[in-house]
Formats: structure tokens, C-alpha cells, sequence
């Protein structure tokens, strides 16, 4: 059927690769989980049981995707980082997106039963959607896992805040909204301190933080930003330098990515290649 007369039809298909020398982030959302997790009853304001689903599916989707550098995931949602340099399915975004969202959501809901200990998922409807945004600077990256990682913050402070003033407060929703209505950071801290004796520096980094997953294969890096082993070249340079990060160990942290300690003692993360 190659060259039927129908063949035609292909040049209406839109081509999708995005640009080159791009860090590529493909985010990965929930869909709907605001009912799902009512539906299931997740513990308030954060169920741990999901959290470790959530980043045990990530654990798969980093494990089987080579050009994955780094992921960052907080709430219902997970962001991939695919290395500037990589090449997978020519780069096209819906290919990207449509593989990483998928596979999220297969892991996540055969895992369930594991995490989810005496929950019966009735069908697989958590699913996830996924995007793909190219940055194009290292910097840009940065700011981006730094806008993530914000964000988790704000919003478990005004939840752990919100929720503590329902459950042990005995507010109604309406009021403990009317009452961190205008509040800054430092209310909702003292909130926490003085009403409920909660230190919030003191609340698990999982919560605070958010999870990061990254392949450490440690490499040695040169002062230029490079990796110091060839990656360019023979082709079994390249087959070596793919087992070798097929072989790396994957770790899951809960710490600051925002400044600069986490990337300056991992320089091969987000080292560029010769
Ligand atoms: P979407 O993404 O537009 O389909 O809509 P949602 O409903 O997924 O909204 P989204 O992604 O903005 O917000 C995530 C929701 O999931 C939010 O309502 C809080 C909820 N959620 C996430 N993690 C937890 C948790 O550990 N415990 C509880 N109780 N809720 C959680
Ligand atoms: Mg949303
Ligand atoms: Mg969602
Ligand atoms: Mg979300
Ligand atoms: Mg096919």
C-alpha cells in the first residue's frame, strides 16, 4: 500500500519537532485529581501513600527514557527534563508528550494497589496529560524547576495553614478561607506556631519540597561546563556512554533546587555535550 493513491493524505499530518539545543521539559498533569482525590479520600492537605505512587511512576518513566536528566513533581503533577542534545522520536513534541503521559499513567495505575494498600482503584481514570515547553538556556531551566519548586511551597504553607485551622480548629472551610484571606507567609507561620504548635520549617521536605528524581552517573565534568568523557564520535562511544546511563542509579531527593548547592555538586546533570 506504499504508494496507493491515497498516499496523499499523509502531507496533512503537521510535522512537530521542536527546536534544537533546547532543554525540553514535558509536564505531566493530573486530570481532575481536585474529585479523584475526594473520591479515594486522600489524606489532607498531602496523603504520603500517593506522594510515593506518584514518585515511584516517575522512577519508571526517568528509568526508561535515556535522555532524562532530571525529574521535579509535587501535587498531581511531574515535570521531565530531556537533555538539550536529545534526539528521541526527532524531537516531536506530541510524540514526547502523548509517550511520557502515557506511560505515567500506566505505571501510576499498576502501582496503585502497592501504595494504595486495601483502596480498589474501580477504573483506570487517574490519567495525565502532558506538554511539552522548550527552554532554550540553562538559566531559563533553572528559573523554571525554581517556579515548580515555589510553587509547592506556597501552596502546601496555605494548605497545611488551611487544613489545620478545619481539622483542629474546628474553622468551617468558608471561615478558615476568611481567614487567611490577605495573609503573607509569615501569618500563616505564625498561624501554624501559635495555634497549633507546628513549626512549618520543621514539616517533612517531601511536603515542603516537593521530590526530585535524577540519574547519577557521575560524571567527571571539565571547568567549562563539559562532560570530560567524548560523547560525540564512534558510534560505541555513544553505545557506552547510553549503557552508562541505562546502568545509572536513580536517586529520588527531597531538597532545595532553587539555589545553587544541589547543581553545583552534580555538574554532569545538566553538563552539555561535546
Ligand atoms: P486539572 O488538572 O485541570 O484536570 O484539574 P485538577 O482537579 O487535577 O486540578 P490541579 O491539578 O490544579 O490540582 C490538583 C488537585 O489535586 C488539587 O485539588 C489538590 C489535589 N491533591 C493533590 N495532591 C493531594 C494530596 O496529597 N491530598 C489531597 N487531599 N489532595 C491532593
Ligand atoms: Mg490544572
Ligand atoms: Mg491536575
Ligand atoms: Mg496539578
Ligand atoms: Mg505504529
Amino acid at each position: 500500500m506504499a504508494n496507493s493513491e491515497f498516499q496523499y493524505v499523509r502531507s496533512f499530518e503537521t510535522w512537530d519537532a521542536l527546536p534544537p539545543s533546547n532543554w525540553i521539559v514535558v509536564r505531566i498533569d493530573g486530570r481532575g485529581f481536585s474529585k479523584l482525590t475526594k473520591k479515594y479520600d486522600f489524606a489532607k492537605p498531602n496523603d504520603r501513600r500517593a506522594l510515593d505512587l506518584m514518585n515511584a511512576a516517575a522512577v519508571e518513566v526517568v528509568r526508561s527514557f535515556v535522555d532524562i536528566v532530571l525529574a521535579y513533581g509535587q501535587s498531581d503533577e511531574y515535570s521531565f527534563i530531556f537533555h538539550e542534545s536529545a534526539q528521541l522520536f526527532e524531537r516531536r513534541a506530541a510524540k514526547l508528550a502523548t509517550s511520557v503521559a502515557t506511560q505515567f499513567t500506566a505505571e501510576y495505575c499498576m502501582l496503585w494497589p502497592k501504595y494504595m494498600q486495601g483502596v480498589e482503584l474501580e477504573r483506570p481514570w487517574p490519567t495525565f496529560d502532558g506538554r511539552c515547553v522548550c527552554y532554550p538556556k540553562r538559566k531559563i531551566l533553572r528559573d523554571y524547576l525554581a517556579w515548580r519548586q515555589a510553587d509547592c511551597h506556597i501552596n502546601n504553607l496555605y494548605n497545611t495553614t488551611f487544613w489545620n485551622l478545619v481539622l483542629k480548629g474546628g474553622r468551617t472551610g468558608t471561615e478558615a478561607e476568611d481567614d487567611l484571606k490577605g495573609t503573607v507567609s509569615g501569618d500563616k507561620n505564625e498561624i501554624l506556631f501559635s495555634r497549633f504548635g507546628i513549626n512549618y520549617n520543621k514539616e517533612e521536605d517531601i511536603y515542603r519540597k516537593g521530590t526530585i528524581v535524577y540519574r547519577a552517573y557521575d560524571l567527571e565534568v571539565n571547568g567549562d561546563g563539559k562532560n570530560k568523557e567524548p560523547t560525540e564520535g564512534s558510534k560505541s562511544q555513544l553505545e557506552k556512554e547510553k549503557k552508562r546511563k541505562m546502568k545509572a542509579k536513580i536517586e529520588v531527593e527531597h531538597c532545595d533546587i532553587i539555589g545553587d548547592a544541589f547543581w553545583e555538586s552534580r555538574p554532569y546533570i545538566l553538563a552539555s555535550k561535546r
